[in-house]
């Protein structure tokens, strides 16, 4: 649709994920007008585009579900973890209890927003030809919204389905009997692989860097029984702000070392035992943060996951003797059966480090070793997480500086949610924020009660522009590497650190002081009248 019509709004919402709902429901129920802009064409955010098969949470619910009442008190899950197509189920409940889609707008993709700043608005236009002018602009385009393909030659020449699995189509292929390739062992590659080798003929799954997964332990309901008893939930999702990654656990207040083995042993067992992320989150306080006690981690878990495994050349790639970086550095995925799969005769492992891809060929993929091929490749090469999302929309601030380049040497936000030069602009669940290391829905309750309340107080005090400061953005990022630089984080190759991505700046880019510290930090800024923020 091609419209000249400028729509005029208080906020413009962009992103029908977690953090995108819960904000449309804020503003309008604190009276703005507000329209929430969305690329898909529904609900779901990740959920929304992640429909590969295998595609699944690894969040407990309820931890993963939003605190309001009204959405929980019917809503029954299947799952402990539940899969894509039950969390699109539960978007269009919370669509209908909320009443959202009056004021969502689908199929439009904002591709640049500008700041006008004799009004004081943002005109945001679509790829759909839409044009929006607002005095606050929050976008919630989620941390992996700009897909990321490896520059290997000749992918066009492939005569199969060549695919990123964020772009599964909605209509499921039939799989069964073919000839697939997945690329790739982060938590995509991971949930990928063990659903595909049920029904492939042939599976071979490249792997550069092994993924240190863990079991999952899902767990089906008896409907309408679910794992806690719904009066226990108001303190659960409270809970939610006391805990470091937002969960209902967190790390044990002892050292690794301070246990004897037997006892540090018993504790890595039921740990072990529970699954969740209870081996890599509910440790001992120092796994992230001390090499002898990561390393005792990283000894248990190749342990427990090499006696799993048949072959030991095998073994010897997923779960090597000696571990190839930090434990839980990198992201960690939660997986069932996946180190099973490679006992089976029809699944293949290619060691992308010994063998790597020299090109996409018409039939399939060449390696440095020889040439393989398929009839599906499966592209689970992840995404220029964090920073993409927003940085690939042109937005331009008063200066004409656009974020992008703002973002050259390296990313600079304030709080994680704003950014010097970019006035009334909001994001969450973005970078130098506890993204990734806590769930979405808790991110979008926390973060967007905060900006709604920037917003409010906007309002009352008859104010119209805030902008963060440089010297709060400066501090900021102090604070960011300073939590960082105390763990071993930077120690290990990911997308934390921005490492997957050709060229881009190598940094910490979120918040590891946890959401106790980022929720009190955000909150004392608000109390202090938005210290580090400048209005007018
Ligand atoms: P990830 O976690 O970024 O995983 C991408 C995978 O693709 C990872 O195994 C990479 O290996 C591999 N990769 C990426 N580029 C290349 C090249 N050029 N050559 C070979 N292999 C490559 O993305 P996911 O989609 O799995 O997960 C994203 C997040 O979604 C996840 O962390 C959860 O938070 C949910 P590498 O490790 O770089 O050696």
């Amino acid at each position: 649709v091609y419209s000249a019509e400028v729509q005029e709004l208080d906020v413009l919402v962009v992103g029908a994920g977690f953090g995108g709902v819960y904000q449309l429901k804020s503003f309008r129920d604190h009276g703005y007008r507000v329209k929430l802009v969305e690329a898909g064409t529904d609900y779901g955010g990740v959920w929304y585009w992640n429909r590969y098969p295998g595609a699944r949470v690894d969040t407990t619910i309820p931890l993963y579900e939003f605190s309001d009442p009204d959405l929980w008190k019917d809503w029954t899950w299947r799952q402990r973890f539940p899969g894509s197509a039950e969390l699109r189920a539960y978007f269009a409940h919370v669509a209908d209890k909320w009443n959202l889609r009056k004021d969502t707008e689908f199929n439009t993709f904002v591709s640049s927003a500008s700041w006008d700043d004799v009004e004081a608005k943002w005109v945001a236009k679509t790829k759909n030809g839409r044009t929006y002018k607002v005095k606050f602009l929050s976008i919630s385009a989620g941390f992996a919204a700009k897909r990321y393909i490896p520059g290997w030659k000749g992918i066009e020449k492939f005569k199969g389905i060549f695919v990123h699995p964020s772009y599964w189509p909605h209509e499921e292929p039939n799989l069964r009997g073919k000839r697939i390739a997945v690329i790739g062992a982060g938590s995509t590659g991971v949930q990928l692989a063990t659903d595909l080798s049920k029904v492939a003929e042939k599976l071979h799954v490249f792997i550069r860097t092994p993924n240190t997964c863990m079991p999952m332990r899902q767990v089906n309901y008896n409907l309408p029984e679910q794992a806690h008893p719904r009066s226990e939930y108001p303190d659960l999702f409270n809970g939610r702000k006391e805990c470091f990654s937002g969960f209902d656990f967190d790390f044990i207040p002892r050292s690794t070392f301070d246990d004897s083995l037997e006892e540090r042993l018993n504790i890595y067992e039921k740990l072990w035992a529970e699954g969740d992320f209870k081996f890599w989150l509910a440790t001992y306080k120092d796994m992230l943060f001390v090499e002898s006690a990561n390393r005792e981690a990283y000894n248990f878990w190749r342990d427990k996951t090499r006696a799993r495994i048949h072959k030991k050349e095998i073994a010897d790639i997923l779960a090597p003797m000696k571990q190839l970086h930090a434990f839980g550095c990198k992201r960690i995925s939660l997986e069932n059966g996946y180190f099973e799969i490679f006992n089976e005769p029809h699944v293949h492992l290619v060691d992308m480090k010994a063998t790597p891809i020299e090109e996409i060929t018409e039939k399939g993929i060449k390696t440095s070793e020889k040439e393989f091929e398929f009839d599906y490749i499966i592209c689970a090469t992840g995404f220029d997480a964090l920073t993409g999302g927003l940085s690939q929309i042109d937005i331009k601030g008063p200066s004409g500086e656009s974020l992008s380049e703002h973002w050259v040497d390296g990313c600079k936000t304030y709080l994680g949610m704003s950014v010097s030069g970019f006035p009334n602009l909001f994001f969450t669940y973005g970078p130098q924020a506890p993204t990734a290391f806590c769930n979405g829905p808790t991110c979008a309750e926390l973060q967007g009660d905060w900006i709604v309340n920037v917003i409010n107080h906007m309002k009352l005090k008859g104010l119209r522009r805030i902008e963060a400061e440089a010297e709060g953005e400066k501090k900021w990022k102090e604070d960011i590497l300073r939590f960082a630089n105390a763990s071993l984080l930077p120690t290990a190759k990911s997308w934390y650190m921005g490492d997957n991505i050709p060229g881009k700046p190598r940094e910490p880019l979120i918040y590891l002081g946890g959401v106790p510290t980022y929720y009190k930090t955000i909150s004392e800024c608000a109390a202090n009248g938005y210290m580090g923020f400048r209005t007018e």
